[in-house]
């Protein structure tokens, strides 16, 4: 007999009190006992640490029996995952069986893996390959979790949500879930080097082992593509944006196909960063025109050499004429050109391109912000159907604050993805807490008003607003070989939330903070409220103390750490602070209305309008898009300056409140993470201070203006500041 269960029916033989009763007991003996060993972040979110029952009414039924196929390499990963978390969570080993026997059992796969779930019937129409069910029900008369998707990689992505549904403490009664993916291709960039370095990069070496590779397959990379599994991301662009062209030799793609090989049964492709002008330095031809027909059929051996070694390869990912990078205007081609070449090489074999639009001129541009939407935007419709244009979430790059892209929206007939920055270039390196998934939500939910109001950002890229097929999203991995992989404790959550946020880009911040807080730290209420409390405070803490109200790009010059607000003169000048802040003795801030370099008109009507206008733009990018005087009244009643002030100190004084909540979560967090985070939050507070002091000091000097009362005056003069130097920087271009 198959029958779906229903809400309030309770179908089970009291033989599963018993089972429940059983695997409850486990739960809290377990929870008692200390960790066999010392955490130290390796296993990420996937510690599966025994559930704390507080109430063990709600805990609902464990599993006692697993009913799951291992015929193919990610069915047998899926399997592989649930024993190893089932047995981990509850201390026992779910029995294995082929068909379900008993009650309290765990049946996953689909129609064509499982007769049980084909006779279950259940509707998994427009879940597509990668969307699943969890579904409560009875199968031949006894209580089981069925996890059933279309195709075995739903099938993983399933049973991940069910143990992180164990991992959360939630229960597993009268499930009736249904999840699919609402973006297509929702894959970290790797801005990792062949020689491991990795630019912009705070957690060690690049993770790809390229010197002992394809001979040595370091269990890292099996454990990097269970934890991208168990958020959805499904590939990895292995190498540099700022790529070297050997990559694409033969002894490089043996390494890669030998990557590809590891992360296949996780549902994850690989990627590579292709050099435009890789035809010259490997190929021996005199020119990479992307017209010329020598250089087309270079690229098309190329593409047909790859597919050769990896049938699943993902297809390429260019950063051209960007930053002194090669590209088809180096021919007077267009971006439209360069893309299509490329696109035409990997279309037989259905691989993609990802062009990215970080684009601004070589020459002395008026406002840098307007750059790429002057370039992109006469392409609109002109790419191939298997080409994504890769947007950077804001117009300049990556700062703690931007508006979002003038470009989301603007290429109606063009699918765009969006290009976010896991690793903390701008904020704070990987010492600093800044969680930032309000920075992700922020911008998804931006209304681009393009078609009228609720034309968020996520609805341009999740094609439901242009009615696009092909959709994506990209992060820039903060992954390396550090034991915890990102550097920090809490730089793991970034990854997670880009992960959570690419498979829903309508998921809260908030709420993925506290799934992930759970299964990272502890399901104990007193723990989950206070770390979560920091996260959310924590984005804007850094903000506030490194340039708020809209300030931007006012680091250190190159290596980018630190304050450096008084940067100037170099190569060019949008690569300075000055340019960006504009401050004098009459006011801060640069002019993008109108009236000034009008960047304002880049979006559409509804939106330059409020930008527009001083009075309609929100405080936090009033800087960003308006050069006010110093004493401009702020909505507080303070002015301009009293107000930047104000900001420099309170994002310091979160910081010593992150530190004060840190410290009460002692004993309850295990000493040596807890250790660790503690020290990172006195780095910061330093460095916070360092900020405060640093751009107080340099911007008194701009605007001659008194500290308002109860400021402290910087300990140093400004000049101490700027002869600050830090030569071997981590992450610095080479
Ligand atoms: C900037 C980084 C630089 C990258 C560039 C990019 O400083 O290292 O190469 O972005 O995205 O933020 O291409």
């Amino acid at each position: 007999m198959l029958t779906l269960t229903h809400a309030g029916d309770d179908p089970r033989p009291p033989r599963i009190a018993r089972t429940v009763a059983a695997l409850v007991c486990w739960g809290v003996l377990l929870a008692a006992m200390p960790a066999l060993h010392a955490e130290d972040g390796y296993e990420l979110w996937l510690r599966y640490a025994p559930a704390v029952v507080a109430d063990p009414d709600s805990h609902g039924p464990g599993i006692a029996q697993l009913v799951a196929g291992s015929e193919s390499p990610v069915q047998a990963a899926t399997r592989r995952e649930l024993l190893r978390g089932l047995q981990a969570l509850s201390g026992v080993a779910p029995v294995g069986a082929d068909t379900v026997t008993e009650d309290a059992a765990l049946l996953v796969g689909t129609p064509a893996s499982s007769s049980q779930i084909a006779r279950l019937g259940l509707d998994l129409e427009g879940l597509g390959r990668e969307g699943y069910r969890i579904r409560s029900a009875i199968v031949d008369g006894h209580a089981t979790t069925v996890v059933a998707a279309n195709d075995d990689i739903g099938v993983l992505y399933g049973a991940f949500h069910l143990l992180r549904l164990l991992q959360t403490g939630q229960p597993l009664a009268d499930l009736d879930i249904r999840e699919a993916p609402r973006l297509q291709v929702r894959v970290l960039n790797h801005w990792d080097d062949l020689d491991r370095y990795v630019e912009r990069g705070y957690s060690g070496q690049s993770i790809w082992d390229w010197h002992r590779l394809p001979g040595w397959l370091d269990p890292r990379y099996t454990d990097y593509a269970r934890a991208n599994a168990s958020i959805g991301i499904n590939g990895a662009v292995l190498n540099n944006v700022n790529a070297n062209a050997d990559v694409l030799t033969p002894m490089y793609l043996e390494k890669v196909a030998a990557i590809a090989g590891v992360l296949r049964p996780y549902g994850m492709k690989v990627y590579l960063s292709a050099r435009f002008s890789a035809p010259m330095q490997i190929g021996g031809l005199a020119t990479a025109d992307p017209v010329d027909p020598a250089v087309q059929a270079w690229w098309r051996a190329k593409a047909d050499e790859i597919y050769s070694a990896i049938p699943d390869f993902g297809g390429f990912l260019v950063k051209a004429n960007s930053e002194g990078q090669p590209g088809p205007q180096d021919y007077g081609r267009s971006h439209a050109d360069g893309a299509n070449m490329l696109a035409d090489a990997l279309a037989p074999h259905g691989g993609i391109v990802m062009w990215r639009a970080f684009v601004y001129s070589d020459e002395e541009p008026v406002d840098r912000a307007r750059q790429a939407y002057n370039e992109f935007v006469p392409l609109d419709g002109r790419f191939r159907d298997n080409v994504l244009v890769q947007v950077k979430n804001g117009p300049i790059d990556f700062q703690p604050r931007e508006p979002f892209h003038p470009l989301f929206g603007a290429m109606p007939r063009t699918p765009l993805m969006m290009e976010f920055q896991i690793t903390k270039e701008y904020l704070g390196f990987s010492t600093h807490l800044a969680y930032t998934g309000p920075l992700y939500e922020e911008v998804l939910r931006a209304d681009t008003h393009v078609q009228g109001p609720g034309s968020s950002v996520a609805r341009v890229i999740d094609g439901s607003l242009h009615g696009h097929a092909l959709t994506g999203i990209a992060g820039v991995a903060n992954i390396g070989s550090d034991r915890n992989w990102s550097g920090s404790h809490f730089d793991q959550a970034n990854w997670y939330a880009f992960g959570r946020l690419a498979w829903n880009p309508e998921l809260s911040s908030r709420d993925i903070a506290v799934e992930w807080t759970r299964m990272t730290f502890s399901n104990d209420a007193a723990v989950v409220e206070p770390v979560v409390g920091m996260m959310m405070a924590s984005r804007e803490a850094v903000v506030d103390y490194t340039g708020a109200l809209g300030l931007h790009h006012l680091m250190g010059r190159g290596h980018h750490y630190g304050p450096g607000p008084w940067v100037d003169g170099g190569p060019r000048a949008d690569w300075t602070s000055v340019y960006f802040h504009r401050a004098d003795r009459n006011g801060i801030g640069f002019d993008r209305t109108r009236r000034g370099s009008d960047a304002v008109s880049q979006y559409a009507a509804p939106v330059a309008g409020v930008f527009d206008d001083v009075a309609q733009t929100p405080e936090e990018l009033l800087l960003w898009f308006h050069h006010v005087p110093w004493d401009h009244p702020m909505r507080s009643g303070r002015r301009l300056w009293d107000e930047l002030v104000f900001r420099y100190d309170r994002g310091v004084d979160a910081v010593r409140d992150m530190r004060a909540a840190w410290s009460g979560l002692d004993g309850r967090i295990d000493a040596g993470r807890h250790a660790q985070v503690a020290a990172f939050l006195a780095i910061q507070q330093d460095e916070a201070q360092w900020w405060r002091d640093a751009s107080v000091a340099y911007f008194q000097s701009i605007s001659g203006m008194p500290l308002p009362a109860g400021a402290a005056p910087p300990p140093h003069a400004l000049e101490h500041y700027k002869t600050l130097e830090f030569p071997h920087a981590p992450g610095d271009t080479k």
